[in-house]
């Protein structure tokens, strides 16, 4: 650790008022380019447990930077993790509110629901396939709080690597079936086709990024416990919505989950 906790404290407070209040800043890394994985990581703990702190419960986690599409857009070469809130949830045909957002981009991703617990190291596809009650469509809205989604790294993994809303819907499949490498993947925004992709598109296979996730989380002494809902990563490049806009993802065999933006 480089930063102290007062820093930590700070910065987390900054990071989720910008969050709470819809506005922007530049990337923490400018103030402390000397701010290591670990700072990055407590910062991202001191805004989950603000938000404890304030009532919210914790609804599930996040990987994030899993496909090549995401890091080249991002410009970034190493997947992230982080938390979903409960106020995240938006119920499935729902509405995102514009107002409550700075900068919105919508990503297509297969969400995992485990149903025995994952603790890392050593977890791969295998153990992720064993411990995983279903998959499902999710569409994620992410929302840097760094200004013209600009950043690396750390300070993105600081600000909860961009989480902001996200749907989960269409249908609930059980993996036995399932080839998720093949899995084809189309979302729309009002009704035209604006990405297009397929599950293998996430580090080879969605539930490498579940593996990955369990490990690192078993290098802090942490599990992902059963009953977790986990997005695994954008399968395409992240989409900018505006106010109006109506977004469906539609994934081969597990149906279709809709998103709109008021
Ligand atoms: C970071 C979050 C990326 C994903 O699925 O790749 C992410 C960002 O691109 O702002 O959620
Ligand atoms: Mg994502």
């Amino acid at each position: 650790m480089k930063l102290d906790k007062s820093t930590i404290q700070n910065l987390a407070a900054h990071l989720e008022t910008c969050e709470l209040e819809a506005r922007d800043t530049l990337k923490i890394t400018d103030e402390y380019p000397e701010m290591d994985w670990d700072d990055a990581y407590a910062i991202q703990d001191e805004i989950k447990r603000r938000k404890i702190a304030r009532g919210a419960r914790i609804v599930g986690l996040k990987a994030g930077l899993t496909s090549h599409a995401k890091m080249k857009q991002m410009g970034v070469e190493t997947p992230v993790f982080g938390f979903l809130a409960d106020y995240f949830a938006v119920p499935e045909g729902g509405e995102a509110k514009m107002s409550e957002l700075i900068h919105p981009k919508v990503e297509p991703e297969i969400a995992f629901v485990t149903k025995a617990a994952l603790k890392g190291p050593g977890c791969h596809i295998g153990s992720v396939l064993a411990a995983t009650d279903f998959v499902m469509p999710a569409i994620e809205v992410i929302d840097s709080r760094y200004r013209d989604f600009k950043f690396d790294l750390k300070s993105v993994v600081a600000d909860n690597c961009s989480s902001s809303r996200f749907v989960v819907g269409g249908r609930m499949a059980p993996v036995d079936n399932l080839d998720l490498r093949t899995l084809g993947v189309v979302m729309e925004k009002n009704g035209q086709v604006v990405s297009l992709g397929a599950g293998a598109a996430v580090l080879g296979h969605p539930a490498a990024a579940i593996a990955m996730l369990a490990n690192l989380l078993g290098e802090r002494g942490e599990e992902i416990p059963a009953g977790t809902l986990i997005l695994s990563g954008g399968i395409t490049e992240a989409v900018a919505v505006q106010a109006g806009d109506n977004v469906t993802l539609r994934i081969q065999d597990l149906g279709s989950v809709n998103l709109r933006f008021a």
